[in-house]
């Protein structure tokens, strides 16, 4: 990140205070970004990040990976061969996507081999199963193979290079959020936003994709009579007036079809929902009722934060605070050692800056959240007060750099 972007960045949080950017329908459509060389991460930062806008990049910016060299076939299926050969034990997470589980499908686990044979037969019974349609989702690919297996897969894409979530997960060496996808025609994800209200970026290595993006807020207006959302929002249910009230004045979604090596970015808070095409080429307001009659509830609402998003208050606090160590310590550094030891070609000075003044707005308004008041803070290894005040110090002294 260069000056100019940071100080352009930080304006636009400044004038945000604390909104979050969504509320008007999708634009028409998605910008394609034909080529890497006149696509500078200040252009992503400006054009797309900021104003919280998806963006398609084409497969040019994917030409250099491993997995589209190696696990395609010249015709652009998978190569299952070659596949089967790498990973054909590894044990793979696989959704089934005919059947509804609460907004989500239910999963099973099974060999990368046997996922394969499924996939075949489905093939072969033109495009249908007595199984049904198996989706294999969520499969932590780089956290389960060694580095060597991994060989050149994928490159980071500078545009993504400050990842807090991956980050945070690298740091405690447990968990990512580094998934592949693979299922045939027919496969889908139900309707959702991503974790935490992260943004997020998704490569086609083959195959084709659409996906139907909801600015944030727009999905106020799919919600049912019970404020639930939708699990399908292709549903001819949603058309009944009296289970869907407001679907008739939602606006629709950006549709963006995604081809072979192309790179979709997901802004955050963006609802989704994802078809494959085909093979070539909170909490509180659910429970408020309870409020009066329960004497813990407060920790009740962290017991049930904790459940549905996988973290809690104090998680969340730990998280931020392991983001905020790793930037003070670039900050710490002169600048030849911040080039040696960066995770990713985008993150310097001026991206750690940057990121520590985001820190100190998102830590402040954890500090004031009345939740976060009641969490015991005192055997802290780091209290949140004395990890603000650092990250404030660092933005003043970091002010005129
Ligand atoms: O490709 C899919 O099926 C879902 C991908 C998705 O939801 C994401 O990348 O955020
Ligand atoms: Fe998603």
């Amino acid at each position: 990140m260069d000056r100019e972007t940071r100080t352009l960045a930080e304006r636009h949080f400044r004038s945000l205070e604390g909104r979050v950017l969504g509320g008007g329908a999708a634009p028409a459509r998605a910008a394609f970004i034909a080529a890497p060389a006149a696509f500078s991460y200040a252009d992503f930062v400006r054009g797309f990040l900021l104003p919280n806008l998806p963006c398609v990049f084409s497969s040019a910016f994917t030409e250099g990976w491993g997995s589209r060299r190696r696990w395609v076939t010249p015709a652009g299926m998978p190569d299952f061969q070659y596949l089967l050969d790498k990973f054909g034990d590894v044990i793979v997470p696989v959704a089934n996507c005919g059947v509804q589980e609460y907004n989500s499908n239910p999963k099973e686990h099974m060999s990368f081999r046997d996922y394969i044979s499924y996939w075949k037969e489905y093939i072969q019974g033109g495009y249908s199963s007595p199984r049904g349609c198996l989706y294999l989702k969520d499969w932590h690919l780089c956290r389960e193979s060694t580095v060597e297996d991994l060989e050149d897969v994928f490159t980071l894409p500078v545009y993504f290079s400050s990842d807090w979530l991956n980050e945070f997960w690298d740091a405690l060496d447990v968990d990512d959020y580094r998934f592949v996808y693979a299922g045939p025609k027919g496969s889908w994800s139900p309707f959702h936003a991503d974790i935490f209200r992260s943004y997020s970026w998704s490569v086609n290595i083959c195959g084709r994709k659409k996906w139907l993006l909801f600015p944030p807020g727009q999905e106020e207006a799919l919600r049912d009579c019970h404020g639930s959302l939708p699990y399908d929002v292709t549903a001819p249910v949603l058309l009944d007036a009296r289970l869907y009230p407001r679907f008739q004045h939602s606006s629709p979604p950006l549709e963006v079809l995604q081809e072979a090596g192309e790179m979709v970015f997901v802004p955050s808070g963006w609802h989704h929902q994802v078809y494959n095409l085909q093979e070539l080429q909170a909490v509180q307001r659910e429970i408020s009722e309870w409020k009066d009659s329960m004497p813990d509830w407060h920790h009740h609402c962290q017991v049930i934060m904790k459940s549905c998003s996988g973290i809690n208050f104090e998680e969340f606090y730990h998280f931020l605070k392991i983001i905020a160590e790793k930037r003070l310590l670039v900050l710490g550094q002169g600048p030849e050692e911040v080039f040696k030891d960066s995770p990713g070609p985008g993150l310097g000075h001026q991206q750690a800056a940057f990121d520590v003044s985001r820190l100190v707005e998102v830590l402040t308004s954890l500090i004031t959240h009345p939740d976060f008041q009641r969490v015991d803070t005192s055997t802290f290894s780091l209290r949140p007060e004395e990890l603000l005040a650092q990250l404030k110090d660092a933005m003043s002294s970091t002010a005129a750099l």
